[in-house]
């Protein structure tokens, strides 16, 4: 049982209009009462309502601040506790004194993530809804929070579920049969069970899978722009990020260094990098930016490779693609400067040799687009139902899910070697333990702790 009350400031600290401090637990109305002057008492006060008074030093009855009083009963609040939060002007001088009031009256300092850690332990939610909830807090893009909503509001949580229940289905199975041992009744449980875990494993195999995009969403997705030097990386760098970041002129290798900036294709947040032109050069300045190039290239998630159109395409351009493949790392070849080539003909059969090449100008604006859209559908795999998926896009959960698939596929083998079904049961047994890792079901309160830790303060 959680006994004691809690406050924090729930706003970021600094100079803003308004800060709210919010108090959770047993004695969150009595401590209010003590130190809120009001129209009404704030144990009097109706619950979900708010109020205006002032906040006053108990034994000088001096005023701290005018405020709002935002009273809320248990369980129907975040926390499923009693919650009180006091609006009060913003900066950080009042908030931290009234902060310290609410500590001398009974409150103690609440831990990073401690409001949502007791919305877990009160039930309200789950451990994948809680991770959810910081998601939501540092999402990137509007897709990125729109995902970790779902997740809150409890996909992940019952997708699991529904897996989970079919394990324990199949374990009740288990526990009739060992009550009950028949000979052929055995035999039948055993290619039931087969049947099922083939399955359920490939249920889990569709939200290990998603993990690939969700972690895309989440962390972003980091794109390399490469090409010998002039074909127009930068150019290509400033048209994508709409700045002028990026030093472009026609002298090759003007860019040294490696520059970075972030975009957004379609709620993907995606880190650009524009690189040197790799060539082989005497310049040391121009070698170490040729280095930091080749060292971008194999740390991308994908590689946009341009070449120079009006240009003889030689052995410096297919290098580019050579290091691509060698790192093993997608990427998408551009032909640049389409605007320079007076000879359709020519531009045709260049088409018709580089089929999945995409062809642009960007002195002329031309087809950028398309290459936002490959970026877009290398993310997704080219999957037009991703929005009505079930995403995974948390690590921890990706792992649970492996270890969980593990013990299945230790089931099926036994199953085919015709194992006793209490030997079926204990591999099921620890792939629903690794699957309620998830879910917080049996979570080993270690890693409860360490997911609450990378919360902020208030939350
Ligand atoms: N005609 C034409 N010139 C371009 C195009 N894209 C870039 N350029 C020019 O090519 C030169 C080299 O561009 P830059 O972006 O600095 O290339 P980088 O060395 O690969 O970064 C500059 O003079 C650009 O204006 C294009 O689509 N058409
Ligand atoms: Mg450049």
């Amino acid at each position: 049982m959680i006994n004691d009350t809690i406050a924090g400031i729930s706003t970021a600290v600094g100079n803003s209009g308004i800060s709210v401090i919010r108090m959770s637990g047993p004695e969150a109305v009595l401590i209010a009462d003590r130190l809120f002057k009001g129209k009404k008492r704030v144990s009097e006060q109706e619950s979900h309502t708010v109020q205006y008074g002032k906040i006053l030093f108990p034994e000088t009855g001096e005023s701290i601040d005018e405020v709002l009083l935002t009273k809320m009963k248990a369980p129907r609040t975040y926390t499923r506790e009693d919650v009180v939060e006091i609006s009060s002007h913003g900066g950080y001088t009042i908030a931290r004194a009234l902060l310290n009031l609410l500590y001398e009256n009974g409150a103690r300092p609440a831990e990073a993530g401690e409001f949502t850690k007791r919305a877990f332990l009160n039930g309200r939610i789950d451990l994948s809804q809680a991770e959810a909830v910081m998601d939501i807090i540092q999402a990137r893009t509007e897709r990125v929070s729109k995902v970790a909503i779902k997740q809150l509001e409890g996909d992940v949580s019952q997708r699991l579920n529904q897996i989970r229940e079919s394990i324990i289905l199949l374990l009740s199975g288990i526990e009739v049969n060992l009550d009950y041992p028949e000979y052929d009744a055995e035999e039948v449980t055993i290619n039931q069970i087969e049947q099922e875990t083939e399955k359920i494993i490939k249920e889990l195999d569709n939200l290990i899978k998603s993990f690939r995009f969700g972690k895309l969403l989440r962390e972003g997705m980091e794109v390399v722009i490469a090409g010998k030097p002039n074909v127009g990386k930068s150019s290509l760098m400033n048209r994508l990020t709409r700045k002028n970041k990026s030093i472009v002129t026609d002298i090759p290798g003007t860019t040294r260094d490696v520059i970075e900036d972030y975009i957004n294709i379609k709620g993907i947040p995606v880190k650009l990098l524009d690189t040197a032109g790799v060539r082989s050069t005497h310049d040391i300045v121009e070698q170490q930016g040729v280095e930091r190039s080749l060292k971008a290239i194999s740390d991308a998630d994908l590689i946009i490779v341009i070449f120079d159109s009006s240009r003889e395409i030689g052995g410096e351009d297919q290098s580019i693609i050579n290091k691509a493949k060698e790192e093993q790392k997608p990427y998408i070849l551009c032909f640049n400067k389409i605007d320079l080539i007076e000879d359709e003909e020519k531009l045709e059969a260049l088409k018709m040799e580089n089929p999945h090449a995409k062809f642009i100008s960007i002195t002329e604006d031309a087809g950028i687009e398309k290459i936002e859209e490959s970026i877009f559908n290398f993310a997704t795999e080219n999957n037009q139902d991703i929005d009505n998926q079930v995403l995974i896009t948390n690590a921890r959960h990706e792992h649970q899910l492996k270890r969980a698939k593990e013990y299945l596929e230790t089931v099926l083998s036994n199953c085919k070697m015709r194992m006793t079904l209490d030997i079926l049961a204990l591999d099921l047994k620890a792939s629903l333990e690794e699957l309620g890792k998830i879910t917080g079901h049996h979570a080993d309160e270690d890693v409860v702790n360490a997911i609450f830790a990378r919360f902020c303060l208030g939350k």
